[in-house]
């Protein structure tokens, strides 16, 4: 039993894309029971309710859906994610992925000025790596990692002051991935996995050898799980599904051996859309592996795993 502090953030963020019904994932997390599943595992959990987007005064955009809103939402999470890093382990629970625009410059700003440089983890069947001007959908929630890293073409959003290095991000899942963003990101040192050297090769190495680098480095570690990261077979409730994504198990790993490491600092929960879901599967998928996240396990370990 460890006694983390965990701050739960409602994101019930829409705008990333057309389809509509994330902004009703925050509240299926709680009525899946995220809080209690964590205060069972020992940790002193603060649901600190749903933050809301900043207004800003910006027009709509021809091609960007939404581009004011997801603006306001950038600014006001990246403010809401530095505070939290200050207090306690923060779960963003999502939203859609647009989402992480926000978290992901808020938390490196911590780290940033705490000395420590920001990894982060990315769990996606997408690189999620464009940018306003490369992205054909128009759809922000496939700019994050873009942003985050410091990409040109993001004039209307807040400047990041603490862009995330491309070797300090390493995604794993991806199956989907747009010519404008491979050709990008193909030019970087993000590290990158994709469902066949998962097949080849399983989760655990490439994972292993991350977080080896994180620590080694004494970085900070933000994750952000994508339910498209999971096959739509046993998490449908997504509006980007793609077959052929992790298991159940090969999840649960990951999650695993993130606690393992001790080394994750922030958790965004995104994409989860309970309109879609079947009975509520989905939704308990996710609070079940953040639960793992957090030290929920069939037995005890005798040693630590090496990494
Ligand atoms: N996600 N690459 C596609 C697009 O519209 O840009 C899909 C993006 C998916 C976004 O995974 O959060
Ligand atoms: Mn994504
Ligand atoms: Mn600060
Ligand atoms: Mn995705």
């Amino acid at each position: 039993m460890s006694d983390k502090t965990i701050l739960l953030l409602g994101v019930p963020m829409d705008s990333g894309k057309r389809r509509a019904g994330c902004l009703m994932g925050p509240d299926a997390y709680r009525t899946a029971r995220l809080p209690d599943a964590l205060r069972d595992l020992g940790h002193r959990v603060e649901d600190l309710g749903n933050v809301a987007p900043d207004a800003v005064d910006l027009p709509e955009h021809d091609h960007l859906f939404a581009l004011p809103e997801t603006v306001g939402w950038t600014q006001a999470l990246a403010r809401e994610a530095e505070a939290a890093m200050a207090r306690g382990t923060p779960i963003f629970m999502g939203g859609d992925h647009a989402l992480s625009m926000g978290t992901v410059t808020g938390v490196a700003r911590h780290a940033v000025e705490a000395g420590r440089p920001q990894f982060v983890l990315w769990l996606d069947a997408h690189t999620d790596f464009h940018t306003p001007q490369t992205t054909g959908s128009g759809n922000l929630h496939g700019t994050p990692v873009g942003y985050a890293t410091g990409r040109d073409g993001f004039d209307a959003f807040p400047p990041v002051t603490a862009p995330v290095r491309p070797e300090n991000v390493c995604m794993i899942g991806l199956r989907s991935v747009d010519a404008a963003e491979r050709a990008a990101i193909e030019g970087t040192g993000v590290r990158r996995y994709d469902m066949r050297a998962i097949d080849e090769d399983g989760i655990r190495r490439p994972l292993a050898a991350f977080l080896a680098d994180v620590a080694q480095a004494g970085g900070a570690l933000h994750v952000s799980l994508d339910v498209d990261f999971l096959d739509p077979a046993v998490a449908p409730a997504v509006g980007t599904t793609v077959p052929g994504g992790a298991t159940v198990r090969e999840a649960h790993l990951v999650m695993e051996m993130l606690n393992d490491s001790g080394l994750m600092t922030s958790l965004d929960l995104v994409e989860l859309n309970p309109m879609l879901d079947e009975r509520g599967r989905t939704a308990q998928l996710m609070v079940d592996l953040a639960a793992s996240a957090f030290g929920r396990k069939v037995f005890d370990r005798p040693t630590q795993r090496m990494y």
